[in-house]
């Protein structure tokens, strides 16, 4: 049966070690709510650290116990020594990847010796996760302390179903190239099927990040990279929607706990009935915007001095990452500040702001929710903000006023909260301002609105849906075998075979790209491999290309050999002249000549090639995403806009080329079947034009692509190399192509 495991830093439990004895209870919290339905079930497993060095669980029998009692719950912990904290968690995670994922990469401390903890710890993960997963298992690994895993898995175990969800932001490609490993860390996640992000802002910048690092191929939202494709999707978590709503409804008709915070609250506003809370929780970290919401505050005091004794903003910090200075000197920072506002506004009766430092139980959290007219929250950089969603589902009575900032995923789904930059402390001040004087109405207005939005994707659905797509994608998913495995049958099918028709693409087939197409002339050692294959008198061979035929014919004139031009325009037979396979007229390229000029002038360095039939916008010179976004646009009109010119557009290698609909290398290559009765077939190609032959081929044809996209062919080649070893070894002894290409075994192992 199939199983699925989650993978996480920490597992979801409490560990205590009191007198010799350990003891632990589960962990509430988003995650654990939002995969209940998947664990604890059906030999399903939960993989993580336990939260304490290795060194801190006294005697093997009592870590025995823990191991029987861990297991018993299908969880499976992983043991760190202090040296592995120090490093992997908090070195590399949280003083490199936390700081720089928030764009504060001054605060990163890159070092290799954090670097080698993470990947060794990374690999201790794999080893133990290994030892549980069969073939066609699912694994989900969670957040930034495992980015390398992935790939890890699938070179082990490549029918595995990897997913993977980043919890924080993705940067931009700016910040992000600011890690020294930052290739490897994009390896380790495109050894995924799916990767999550919550917002569509974090899953673009990925991909272009990937896009800049990595020699890969990238359709929408798939990457395909070395012969592996991952989806990458957006899937905004949300919270247990209901646990909030029944807490609250619960506390509004239940009698007050006597000592609660919610009977505290109640003896304060006896006397100050007049005061409206705002309130503010988050983990005491940098980039919750902590010290810009006090700064707001006191502006908005400073302002607004008829609101004094009025209002009083809650602020709830948890403790974390204590022992880390860079939170200690933060933790100062606001003591400091809260005692400074506090000093400069209170009055006899009166203290602006309440500071608590410390964790709650889930009642208590609660009551604040619920107490508090207005919930700020400002975090300069947040992947999503749960506390946005909770403050909101836990607004039974549907009055209050959300304050969030713009840098919060959350933002992106509840618009109608007030919006603001969280470094603009006058937009902070004037939100507040306008939140305190709502109407009731209008405060229900949006309030219902959110709610229905965080009801409608609560965290069970959040995992039902990644899951769900995951499980549908194949984890071996881009299946054609290398021709080179299968090469030995090829060859005695060649070898048997009395007429041969051979059909070869020139760039990016037999040629590697570069940025100066005019210079890919055929060098030596592609000529006599041509000359050779063509010399044999049982083979025809064609190149078929969108070049040119007047750049064709200069090249290979003198070759024994058949040259299609320009997709399939023009044919030109081994020391013929050249025929036109096309009849009709290109009255179409006045209109569309003029659409890529408007790009053309927009986008510096792409430019337009103009052949007989062929209209061509190149933009490989053009840097980054810019010319990438450039081609989507043109695709996009030119699909829309021109329906009625009878006209194609074949989106190429950095290039979009506009034809008659009726020009492919598909019905060229038809015409060219028709000449004999082939009992071989053999077609190569590596772009999309190269799929119009693929499809027109006999099912006994050989076709073959060549890099890592999507394809109708039967076959796969790396690169023009292993292409040019592969027709080798079809017109030679093997021996003679080891001799000619001088391939050693070690070699010989890089090319296949
Ligand atoms: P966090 O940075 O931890 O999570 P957040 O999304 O706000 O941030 O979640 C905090 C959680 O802790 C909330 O569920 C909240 O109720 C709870 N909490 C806060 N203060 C508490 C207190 N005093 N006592 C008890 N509980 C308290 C990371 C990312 C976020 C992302 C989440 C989920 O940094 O951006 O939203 O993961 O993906």
């Amino acid at each position: 049966m199939k199983k699925i495991i989650i993978v996480s830093n920490r597992l979801p439990v409490e560990l205590k070690i009191e007198n010799d004895k350990i003891t632990f209870k589960q962990s509430v919290g988003g995650l654990t709510t939002g995969l209940s339905s998947v664990h604890p079930k059906d030999h399903n497993l939960w993989v993580g650290w336990l939260g304490i060095p290795e060194q801190e669980i006294p005697g093997s029998s009592l870590k025995d116990d823990l191991m029987d009692e861990v297991i018993r719950k299908d969880y499976i912990p992983i043991f760190l020594t202090e040296e592995e904290i120090d490093s992997y968690y908090y070195g590399y995670s949280n003083d490199i990847i936390w700081p720089l994922f928030h764009y504060f990469p001054e605060y990163a401390k890159f070092n290799s010796y954090y670097w080698s903890g993470y990947k060794k710890v990374n690999e201790k993960f794999a080893r133990e996760i290994l030892n549980y997963t069969d073939e066609n298992d699912t694994v989900w690994v969670h957040d930034y302390h495992l980015m390398l895993l992935p790939a890890m898995l699938k070179t082990q175990q490549s029918h595995l179903n990897i997913g993977f969800f980043l919890h924080i932001p993705f940067p931009t490609y700016e910040v992000f190239r600011m890690l020294p490993s930052r290739v490897e860390i994009l390896k380790g996640l495109l050894g995924t099927n799916l990767i999550g992000f919550h917002t569509s802002e974090y899953q673009q910048y990925f991909i272009e990040s990937v896009s800049r690092l990595l020699p890969c191929e990238i359709h929408g939202n798939e990457i395909i990279y070395e012969g592996h494709k991952t989806v990458v999707e957006v899937f905004p978590m949300g919270i247990d929607a209901d646990e909030f709503e029944n807490e609250a409804h619960l506390q509004k008709e239940q009698e007050i706990k006597p000592q609660s915070i919610k009977a505290e609250i109640k003896e304060y506003t006896k006397h100050s009935p007049q005061v409206r809370f705002i309130i503010s929780i988050d983990r005491l970290d940098y980039s919750k915007g902590i010290v810009n919401r006090l700064e707001a505050f006191d502006y908005f005091l400073e302002n607004n001095p008829h609101y004094k004794e009025q209002v009083k903003l809650l602020m709830l910090a948890v403790p974390s990452r204590t022992c880390v200075p860079q939170y200690q000197l933060l933790k100062k920072d606001i003591d400091e500040l809260v005692g400074r506002i506090n000093s400069k506004h209170a009055t006899v009766r009166w203290t602006p702001i309440l500071y608590l430092f410390r964790s709650l139980p889930f009642e208590d959290l609660i009551s604040l929710y619920t107490c508090s007219d207005v919930a700020l929250i400002t975090p300069v950089r947040d992947g999503m903000n749960l506390v946005a969603k909770e403050y909101v589902m836990s607004r039974s009575d549907q009055d209050g006023v959300l304050i969030l900032s713009e840098m919060a995923g959350a933002s992106k789904e509840l618009k109608e909260a007030f919006i603001i930059n969280p470094m603009n402390y006058r937009e902070i001040s004037n939100a507040l301002l306008q939140a305190l004087e709502m109407p009731k109405e209008d405060q229900a207005k949006r309030i219902k609105i959110m709610q229905d939005t965080i009801r409608n994707n609560n965290v069970k659905k959040w995992a039902t849906n990644f899951l769900t797509q995951l499980e549908g994608i194949p984890s071996n998913n881009l299946q054609q075998e290398s021709a080179l495995k299968n090469r030995k049958s090829i060859i005695e099918h060649y070898e048997k075979a009395e007429k041969r028709l051979i059909l070869l693409d020139y760039d990016g087939t037999l040629v590697g790209f570069q940025d100066n197409p005019e210079m890919l002339a055929p060098d030596k050692e592609l000529t006599k491999l041509i000359r050779t294959l063509a010399g044999n008198s049982k083979n025809d061979l064609y190149l078929i290309s969108g070049r040119k035929k007047e750049n064709l014919e200069a090249w290979f004139a003198d070759l024994p050999i058949g040259l299609i031009a320009e997709h399939g325009s023009f044919i030109r037979q081994s020391n013929k002249d050249w025929k036109s396979e096309f009849y009709g007229k290109s009255h179409w390229k006045k209109k569309i000549q003029k659409l890529l000029e408007s790009y053309t002038e927009k986008i510096p360095d792409s430019f337009i090639e103009e052949k007989t039939h062929v209209l061509a916008w190149h933009y490989r010179k053009v840097p980054g995403e810019i010319g990438v976004r450039g081609a989507r646009e043109i695709v996009q009109m030119l699909r829309t806009r021109t329906m009625d010119l009878g006209i194609q557009v074949l989106n190429g290698n950095k290039v979009i080329e506009v034809t008659a609909a009726s020009i492919n290398k598909g019905n060229a290559v038809r015409n060219l079947m028709r000449q004999k009765d082939y009992d071989f077939i053999l077609a190569i190609g590596d772009d999309t034009t190269d799929e119009f032959m693929f499809r027109q081929l006999p099912s006994q044809a050989i076709s073959i692509k060549v890099g890592t996209a999507e394809s109708a062919a039967k076959y796969r080649l790396k690169d023009f190399k292993q292409v040019r070893f592969f027709l080798y070894a079809l017109s030679e002894k093997e021996t003679i192509v080891k001799r000619i290409f001088d391939i050693g075994n070690e070699n010989k192992k890089q090319i296949i």
